[in-house]
């Protein structure tokens, strides 16, 4: 078992080789990042197209040596390219859609509109295929896939080739957003309405478990009560509540877990966490989780004896220039908001590794 390492952790990452300054091959790898240059529906603030770019290059920054887990990297981790198809897809989609926001998605008396929206839902359609077939390609080659986003729309091709090959599971998804909109502003593939579609269209999806959320609408509030015990929600202000009247964490995370199937994806949305770890994010709320507590939560599960499938890490998103393009990173601050996601996403990285028992448990 394992690859016969020939790296040396403790040199300097050469800044020419793979995520985490990694050299390992798509075949060598355990875990396989897909990373989705996507935000054709963003509805506040963008960036977090550039998301995926951020993370890679801040990623040779991390040491590798993990206090929980013993070496996740000797599993191999590898990311694929960032797929020039999807960026171009992208721009068409984001072009279309601009109008459609601009109207606020009121577009029963207007054509042209009504055909721009087509042709955003058509490109959705595409990503989502895209998106369908690389990660099955990566559960059947036995791998374990961790998507880096891009907006949180992304996901819902995965878990459908999660659904096909792992039959049920449960979603863990941290969010300041229920993400449970019907079609907002008409676009079926909204990165608002991420969850509910998973819920209509993936039935092997037995049980969502949403913390931190903390910005959301009736409409959203009465579809999550109405999926009975399918949907269960921390709001923040709960979590938060109990907190302060003294309940410990620990508590707190055994009720969020303690539903959850044996197989379960983490879907986490930057902006679950308190704004301070996600300043640029697009659509960010006071409040939210620490990120000690969002870590503790993720190891509770993992050593919970359950399985993390895959993971989704979104809406991360560099500052951006007012051409829109992303600050070169002259200071660390420049860097923040993609240093947290790839160390978040590292940690999934290890945690997903012990779950499965395909990395050791330090101690
Ligand atoms: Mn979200």
């Amino acid at each position: 078992m394992g690859t016969e390492i020939r790296y040396d952790p403790n040199a300097p990452a050469d800044s020419s080789a793979g995520i985490f300054g990694l050299p390992f091959s798509y075949e060598e790898s355990k875990i396989v990042y897909l990373p989705v240059a996507w935000e054709a529906t963003t509805s506040y603030g963008g960036g977090t197209f550039h998301g995926p770019e951020a993370i890679l290059n801040a990623s040779s920054q991390l040491d590798l040596f993990d206090l929980d887990v013993k070496d996740p990297y000797l599993q191999g981790l590898h990311c694929l390219p960032i797929d020039p198809e999807i960026k171009r897809l992208n721009s068409e989609a984001k072009a279309l859609a601009e109008p459609i926001k601009d109207a606020f998605g009121d577009v029963k008396d207007n054509p042209e509109l009504q055909a721009n929206l087509k042709k955003v839902n058509g490109c959705s359609a595409k990503l989502n295929q895209s998106v369908y077939d690389q990660v099955m390609r990566i559960l059947q080659d036995q791998k374990i896939p961790g998507l880096i986003g891009g907006d949180h729309s992304i996901p819902i091709g995965a878990f459908e080739a999660a659904a096909k090959v792992h039959g049920s599971f449960g979603i863990l998804h941290f969010d300041a957003h229920s993400d449970t909109r019907n079609a907002y502003m008409g676009f079926s593939d909204s990165h608002a309405s991420i969850m509910r579609n998973a819920a209509n269209r993936v039935s092997n999806i037995t049980k969502f478990v949403q913390v931190g959320i903390r910005d959301f609408c009736e409409e959203e509030y009465e579809f999550t009560k109405s999926q009975g015990s399918r949907f269960e929600v921390f709001y923040d202000q709960k979590i938060m509540e109990t907190k302060l009247a003294g309940t410990p964490f620990s508590k707190i995370t055994e009720e969020i877990l303690k539903d959850l199937p044996d197989k379960v994806w983490v879907s986490f949305d930057i902006d679950g966490l308190d704004p301070k770890f996600c300043p640029h994010t697009g659509t960010p709320v006071p409040g939210g989780l620490d990120y000690a507590e969002a870590i503790y939560i993720l190891k509770t599960l993992a050593r919970s004896g359950r399985k993390i499938i895959g993971f989704d890490v979104v809406e991360v998103a560099p500052p951006l220039d007012k051409d829109g393009s992303p600050l070169e990173p002259i200071q660390a601050s420049d860097e923040w908001d993609a240093n947290v996601g790839m160390r978040l996403i590292y940690k999934l990285t290890a945690l997903s590794l012990a779950s499965n028992g395909l990395a050791k448990w330090q101690g």
